[in-house]
């Protein structure tokens, strides 16, 4: 009889249980020891924790450190953060992209592009995503839920990590994930859980065993980034990574306008950072300072 448990993955809570994959692969419910629950909060699926066997039941009693949290939906060890977009049929959100990508930056969540809907695209729609966004470095794939083209080459990238798709409404993500898991498709459990609803079926997040290892969430995240909460205006410029290796400017503060001496503006004009990257700070700080003279007007609103 085992004792202990060295590691098993969190990837479901049902109440006050959890459901563990060990590294066998097998599928363990488990109890949460109420101290381990004082000192680190509640257990969220991504989690890595050790088991030990207590009276014939398996219980938690340490968490292995976390890498990173997601918080809605709350996912722990979140290795890639999938921002599915179209180019048709949805046309391409590409405020809602470049906010994804500027705001996990900041979140140091590793985000990859998901092109979907490339059944309905000529190669020259393809060609032109690729050169707008290939250089920027985020890794980009073209896939379609309806043909399943493109799809094991996505998963390949998935490897073995926990993956959470986000995107705009209607580019496919609920049709992605149920073609990336195969022929495994979401459990009867989830298919009913609309109706089951007031019952005792748990509403939070599951994560799914993508065929070749690895997991994705059944919930997708970031439907809305709001980069005020996370960054001030003038540490933006950090999120863009292809600005890198021209910062700082002459000025430290310079907003890459009409600066003297301003690396950013003179990179733009060679060619050697988009024009559309920088049109989206500009947008994004001009959000951002709007958002920081709000809130300390309502500050000293306020104290007054
Ligand atoms: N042509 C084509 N249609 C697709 C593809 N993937 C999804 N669709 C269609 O796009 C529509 C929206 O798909 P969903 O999977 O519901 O999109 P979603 O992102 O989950 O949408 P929300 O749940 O509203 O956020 C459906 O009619 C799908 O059949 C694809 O690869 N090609
Ligand atoms: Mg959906
Ligand atoms: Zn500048």
């Amino acid at each position: 009889m085992r004792t202990e448990i060295a590691s098993a993955r969190v990837i479901r809570k049902e109440g006050k249980a959890i459901w563990v994959e060990t590294p066998e692969g097998d599928l363990v419910r488990a109890w949460v020891k109420g101290a381990l629950v004082q000192k680190v909060g509640p257990l969220r699926v991504g989690d890595r924790v050790r088991l030990e066997a207590k009276e014939g039941d398996w219980v938690a009693v340490d968490l292995h450190p976390r890498k990173r949290l997601l918080i809605h939906p709350p996912v722990a060890n979140v290795d890639h953060v999938l921002s599915v977009v179209t180019l048709r049929e949805p046309s391409l959100d590409e405020v809602w992209l470049n906010r994804m990508l500027v705001g996990a930056e900041a979140l140091e969540f590793p985000v990859a592009i998901v092109v979907n809907k490339v059944d309905l695209l000529r190669e020259e729609e393809r060609s032109w995503m690729r050169t707008r966004y290939a250089p920027l470095g985020y890794p980009l794939y073209f896939v379609s839920a309806r043909t399943g083209e493109g799809l094991q080459d996505l998963l390949h990238f998935m490897g073995h990590g926990i993956a959470v798709l986000a995107g705009p409404s209607g580019v496919g993500k609920t049709s992605l994930l149920n073609r990336l898991l195969g022929e495994e498709k979401l459990p009867v459990g989830d298919l009913s859980r609309k109706t089951q609803r007031g019952r005792h079926t748990t509403s939070e997040v599951r994560l799914l065993r993508l065929p070749h290892g690895g997991y994705v969430a059944d919930t997708p995240g970031f439907s809305q980034i709001r980069l005020g909460e996370w960054m001030e205006p003038d540490e933006l410029d950090r999120y863009f990574p292809e600005f890198q290796p021209f910062l700082p400017c002459a000025f430290r503060d310079c907003t890459h306008h009409e600066e003297p001496g301003c690396n950013i503006r003179a990179a733009v004009e060679r060619g050697e950072i988009p024009a559309f990257r920088l049109a989206f700070y500009h947008q994004f700080r001009e959000e951002l300072d709007a958002y920081l003279a709000w809130k300390r007007k309502k500050r000293s609103g306020r104290t007054r």
